[in-house]
């Protein structure tokens, strides 16, 4: 193996049985995208690992053209988060007839046959769509109905958006005072979530009780248009979102957000770990679930030093 240290920077060479890692990532759409890509970039670094990273900005034929350029690199491991969740037959088919083990992060497939794939590592969006649900239950105690909800979806076709939406409506359904007068996509941006979110205030006036944000950024994006229609955000409006990124918790301390749920994107430890495990051909759990909670405003405060994205 030889060489350690050295190299610029105090960085470590790769060894010489580095284990060569094709992962192929979402974009840089949100802050917890963001923090998992520097989760995945600090963990698979030499002298264990060598990293070819490639971003797809959103897109699957992009994700689709990197994997097939690891699949000819002739790399140890593919790892990616698949942006949508079906599709992926083919390329997984030319995966395996290479040889070349994959495993999934944070996101599901929807494959016709799961050898497809080695493992799972992420989180149980079901759960936090429940969860997200539960708060406004929770939080709508006393309250008769109708309670009026409108919800920004993730990414149509991605698995955190399915699994939120079906989560949440699982748990709302079994209440018959509230109502989900409105749901459409705002792709899991700031951007997005504002402008989706001027077109509900437009179309609802002042109908809309309760906001469900598939994640943070939307949210924060969402509470913009409602200031400026002149509501108050939290307050007017109660808002729930996921994933419990920094942005999150100034906007609770703010008293903007009423609560986040958590969804945490420093999946990097964990998945070297497995892409170790995958790599020496031992047997490792078809999915791997992250443990995670919910917060509210009167938390945020305590809580925020602790964050770590
Ligand atoms: O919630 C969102 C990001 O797949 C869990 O993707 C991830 C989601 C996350 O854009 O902020």
């Amino acid at each position: 193996a030889g060489c350690s240290g050295g190299g610029e920077g105090g960085q470590a060479a790769a060894g010489e049985d580095a284990i060569t890692v094709g992962f192929s990532q979402v974009g840089a759409e949100s802050e917890w995208r963001t923090a998992n890509t520097r989760s995945v970039k600090e963990a698979l670094v030499a002298p264990d690992f060598t990293l070819r990273f490639s971003d797809a900005q959103q897109k699957q034929e992009n994700q689709i053209k990197a994997l097939r350029s690891f699949i000819a690199q002739g790399v140890d491991v593919i790892a990616f988060s698949p942006v949508v969740e079906t599709g992926w037959d083919t390329v997984l088919r030319e995966a395996k007839a290479a040889n070349i083990p994959v495993v999934l992060t944070d996101r599901a497939v929807n494959v016709s046959d799961d050898a497809l794939y080695a493992t799972l590592i992420g989180s149980d969006f079901v759960e936090e769509g429940r969860r997200a649900a539960r708060w406004v239950i929770e939080d709508s105690q006393g309250k008769d109905g109708p309670i009026r909800i409108v919800e920004l979806q993730g990414t149509v076709g991605s698995a955190p958006a399915n699994d939120r939406m079906r989560g949440f409506k699982e748990v709302i359904d079994g209440d018959s005072r509230f109502e989900i007068v409105r749901s459409q996509s705002g792709d899991f941006t700031r951007a997005r979530g504002k402008e989706v979110m001027e077109a509900f205030l437009k179309a609802e006036g002042d109908g809309i009780d309760v906001l469900f944000a598939h994640n943070d950024d939307m949210a924060i994006g969402a509470i913009q248009a409602i200031e400026e229609a002149g509501r108050k955000p939290g307050t007017d409006i109660r808002i729930v979102s996921i994933d419990g990124v920094r942005g999150a918790f100034e906007a609770m301390k703010a008293g903007k957000l009423n609560a986040t749920v958590e969804c945490n994107p420093l999946l990097g430890p964990q998945l070297a770990d497995l892409i170790r495990e995958v790599h020496a051909g031992r047997e490792v759990p078809k999915r791997v679930m992250v443990e995670e909670g919910v917060f509210t405003q009167d938390q945020a405060d305590a809580e925020l030093p602790n964050r770590k994205y």
